[in-house]
């Protein structure tokens, strides 16, 4: 796709015509859009269906609502084929961040989940595309595990993860776009009752699921929750949740859906402030995604299959795309929050090093290509940082791991970062399948490394 490598460059990202060539039905910072927007006095979803996602969330761990309890103001359909339009020219469906719609579609979120849950969008937009016969849903994670809110201050225990009240401090609203269903990887869930690293938080040895799925009557508890476009569900950051492996063969429809996180800032800030809602202008908007879009790459190595219905043809990608979507979030990344921005630079680092070898000619050399010392010591930073200056070396890894150091006066990579390079430690240098998606495999120790595992 020739065409769409040359549009993926930065003077597109931030060209409000350029999206509109790319999906024409949807709006781009279109004022008058946006203030009709604006003017929809409908609610969106009744009080009492609210209340019972809210006693849903409380006992199980998830909810949903279908399309005839909901009443979005953005069109769910053009939604859907916008995400197909990105798709053609090369973008993962998160771009459809891009536009006035899917931000119209998180106020509409906003306001189910200030009456359910209480929580705040904290920016965390993702959108899915998967195409069964080639890909499928995220594989079974917990949205987050402890090695991510630890690096925001945020206490270790998982227990006052939750309010006194029992609402999980982070709820995700995962609308459907088109149908999904279990044969094009509707999402499934575990109950929280049965589940006991919901609320008590999972032993570093040993995986959850297999804790849980001890016997028969176990398998029996998973609960799948098909919902029709226009329908959404929610999960908390402790529901283990997955998308199943659709049907392989024949015609099956693509399961397109786009979430939204919401949090308490206490536990997850918003990355931009919400100041810059319900319509942030296009530059933000463009940032978030590309950032978006690395904060996820690390499943690259645990899930790939989720990866590619995160990333579309960009699952594939080498240095020079990791390259623009990291520049891209750089030149707004002072608008960002602290953490997010620590989060971002430490998984573009982290993918960057672990580019398959071959990846890394697509542009930019990596740390890798002898540079001699690796990050992680004093000594290896100050050499590394010497190299960056002597030599106007472009490589954006060490400069995003400097910058993300300095910025936050924090040593983020220690020589344990080593171990991403030298292939002595599979377990630590294999992201697990983690929103960003937290893993449930075997831990040997917290990992730092983020979201996505
Ligand atoms: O759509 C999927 O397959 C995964 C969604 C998910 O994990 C999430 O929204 O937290
Ligand atoms: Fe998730």
């Amino acid at each position: 796709m020739a065409d769409a490598a040359e549009a993926q460059r930065e003077e597109s990202i931030f060209s409000t015509s350029y999206w509109r060539q790319v999906c024409p039905e949807l709006h781009v910072e279109d004022k008058a859009y946006q203030a009709e927007v604006l003017a929809r006095d409908r609610s969106v979803a009744a009080v009492a269906d609210c209340r019972e996602v809210r006693s849903r969330i409380l006992e199980e761990g998830f909810a949903a609502l279908s399309p005839a309890q909901l009443s979005w103001t953005a069109p769910v359909g053009r939604l859907a084929q916008g995400v197909l339009q990105l798709e053609k020219h090369g973008w993962p469906a998160t771009f459809i961040a891009l536009y006035d719609e899917a931000w119209a579609m998180a106020r509409d979120a906003g306001a189910v989940m200030r009456e359910a849950t209480g929580n705040s969008l904290c920016m965390d937009v993702v959108g899915f595309l998967v195409r069964p016969s080639q890909t499928k849903g995220f594989s079974p994670h917990r949205d987050r595990q402890p090695e991510d809110w630890t690096p925001k201050g945020v206490p270790p225990e998982t227990a006052a993860t939750f309010k006194p009240d029992g609402m999980a401090k982070y709820v995700t609203l995962w609308a459907a776009l088109t149908d999904a269903t279990p044969e094009n990887s509707c999402l499934h869930f575990v109950p929280r009752r049965v589940d006991p690293g919901y609320s008590a938080g999972d032993p570093d040895d040993g995986d959850p699921m297999l804790r849980i799925f001890q016997d028969k009557a176990a398998f029996q508890t998973i609960r799948s929750a098909p919902v029709a476009a226009g329908g959404c569900t929610f999960h908390t950051h402790r529901t283990i949740h997955w998308g199943s492996a659709g049907r392989r063969a024949g015609e099956v429809a693509p399961r397109i859906a786009l979430s939204f996180g919401f949090s308490t800032e206490d536990f997850e800030p918003p990355y931009f402030s919400p100041k810059a809602l319900p319509f942030p202008e296009l530059r933000l908007r463009a940032a978030l995604a590309s950032a978006q879009v690395l904060n996820y790459a690390t499943l690259a190595v645990g899930d790939r299959e989720g990866w590619s219905a995160l990333a579309g043809e960009m699952a594939g990608c080498g240095a020079s795309t990791l390259r623009l979507l990291h520049r891209v979030f750089q030149s707004q990344a002072k608008r960002f929050h602290p953490t997010y921005r620590k989060e971002i630079a430490t998984k573009f680092v982290s993918v960057s090093l672990n580019l398959p070898p071959g990846a890394a000619e697509e542009g930019a050399k990596t740390a890798e290509e002898g540079k001699g010392p690796g990050p992680g010591s004093q000594k290896r930073r100050r050499a590394a940082a010497k190299q960056v200056e002597d030599s106007d070396d472009d490589d954006d890894a060490l400069m995003a791991m400097l910058e993300a150091e300095a910025s936050t006066g924090e040593v983020l990579f220690h020589d344990d970062f080593d171990l991403l390079n030298s292939g002595e430690g599979p377990e630590e240098a294999s992201p697990k399948p983690a929103r960003k998606k937290k893993a449930l495999g075997k831990r040997k120790k917290p990992r730092g490394t983020g979201k996505n595992g």
